[in-house]
């Protein structure tokens, strides 16, 4: 994120072409509420197996996500009218630093990663701090698929197709205390097998930090992600655990989670940190605040090459105004 000139064997690797993608359904629906879901579904869906892309290389799950697959609540949240990204770019052009800086280290280096098992530590302020198992934190809820929008701050973008269920029932699960006003988010240090981690030119001072204000924590479109495209989610993507806020720049969905701290005070992000004024606490995804070495106007949206770009425009917190009363009354060319 800081500076980088994309190598000239950028635009090769990620010149795809797009192929088509079609959502499916996994259970054939019957009667006229088939229909309307049906009417109600966006162009790029095809009803046959919901839940099921194309070019997904299919993984051995865990047990705690399969038990969950059968009754997902599919396309909870759509990007209405946009393709989805294909599968293969949204696992082999990421952003996880613990990993290597370039795009294509994560998926290369990420299959060492032991997701199993996987414990969260939950602590601060609230009523039912503790260890949990990943078994233990995803047990009481449903899955959903939300397929968001994610707007990385280096201005370019993709749509995926995610598998969780919204932090606010995470959060409920664990009872915030009436002191806590912000949720602090830590990833796993695990210098042998996250190569970046060991790297001595690392800017970035471990674990990996993010935070969000508690209603902005509470908010039905903030979600803890499990899987994406009908699966469980790739190392490279946050397994076996990530937060996704699609209405904030990509770096705030922190990846594979291991601490989730209520606290009193704003947590000193990881971003924040290295660059307080390029990278802000809020994120928010705005294209009337440039950062200050390249305009956030416009974004690329994947897979883009050389001779397709795919530019469009940025919308105002990525296109889910339905996050704006949460910052009524606030500056945002001033809170970042
Ligand atoms: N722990 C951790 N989480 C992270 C990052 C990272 O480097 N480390 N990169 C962030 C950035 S900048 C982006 S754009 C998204 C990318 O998510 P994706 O690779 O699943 O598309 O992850 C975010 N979460
Ligand atoms: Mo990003």
């Amino acid at each position: 994120m800081l500076i980088r000139v994309p190598p000239s064997s950028r635009a090769l690797e990620s010149e795809v072409t797009p192929e088509s993608v079609y959502l499916s359904r996994r259970k054939l629906m019957q009667g006229s509420l088939a229909l309307a879901a049906m009417a109600a579904m966006p162009r790029w869906a095809h009803a046959e197996t919901q839940g099921t892309y194309a070019g997904v290389e299919p993984a051995k799950a865990p047990g705690w996500f399969e038990e969950k697959l059968s009754a997902v609540r599919w396309q909870a949240i759509a990007a209405e009218g946009e393709s989805i990204t294909p599968f293969k770019d949204a696992t082999h052009y990421n952003n996880f630093y613990e990993f290597g800086t370039g795009k294509g280290d994560p998926a290369a280096n990420a299959g060492k990663l032991q997701v199993e098992p996987w414990t969260v530590m939950v602590d601060g302020e609230v009523s039912k701090p503790g260890r949990y198992s990943i078994e233990d934190l995803v047990k009481p809820h449903a899955f959903e698929e939300r397929i968001y929008r994610l707007r990385c701050v280096e201005a370019w973008s993709m749509v995926i197709p995610w598998l969780g269920f919204p932090l606010a029932e995470l959060l409920r699960q664990v009872e915030p205390t009436s002191a806590a006003r912000y949720v602090r988010f830590e990833t796993l240090v695990d210098r042998e097998r996250m190569p970046g981690q060991r790297s001595g030119f690392s800017l970035i001072d471990w674990p990996y930090v993010e935070g969000l204000r508690l209603d902005e924590a509470m908010h039905p479109l903030a979600f803890m992600a499990v899987g994406m495209y009908g699966r469980v989610l790739p190392n490279q993507n946050g397994a076996p655990l990530r937060l996704v806020v699609p209405w904030k720049y990509g770096f705030k969905s922190i990846k594979s989670i291991v601490r989730i701290s209520l606290v009193e005070e704003a947590p000193k992000t990881t971003w924040e940190r290295i660059a307080p004024n390029e990278y802000g606490f809020y994120a928010n995804v705005n294209p009337q605040v440039d950062h200050p070495r390249w305009s956030q106007a416009t974004e690329r949206r994947l897979p883009s090459g050389l001779f397709s770009p795919n530019v469009i425009d940025t919308r105002m917190f990525n296109g889910y105004e339905e996050v704006a009363d949460l910052y009524a009354g606030m500056d945002l060319a001033r809170y970042y």
